[in-house]
């Protein structure tokens, strides 16, 4: 039984590792923002964006920061998927 619980406790940690492993945060510089709502705008089509998983936005500091799976998606997409949508704003990654 022991050996059971050793072999499932090693099996959630390589998976624990597999699924960490999958998510990339990357900080966008984001031009063009005025209030509130640019940024809420930004963040709309950010998180609809293919691969992201979740997305802050501040206008006062003019950045996103994205959280990403990097099988599905790279930085610069996401970047050009803002200035694409939202002409207004310019998108360019930070790091
Ligand atoms: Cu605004």
């Amino acid at each position: 039984m022991k050996k059971v619980v050793a072999v499932l406790a090693i099996t959630l940690a390589v998976f624990g590792v597999a699924f960490g492993a999958q998510n990339s945060k990357v900080i966008l510089h984001i031009d063009g923002m005025t209030c509130g709502s640019c940024a809420t705008a930004v963040r709309q089509v950010l998180r609809k964006v293919d691969g992201v998983k979740d997305a802050r936005v501040s206008y006062q500091q003019k950045q996103g920061v994205v959280t990403y799976d990097p099988t599905k998606v790279t930085p610069e997409k996401i970047a050009h998927a803002v200035t694409e949508k939202l002409p207004t704003y310019k998108a360019t990654v930070v790091k």
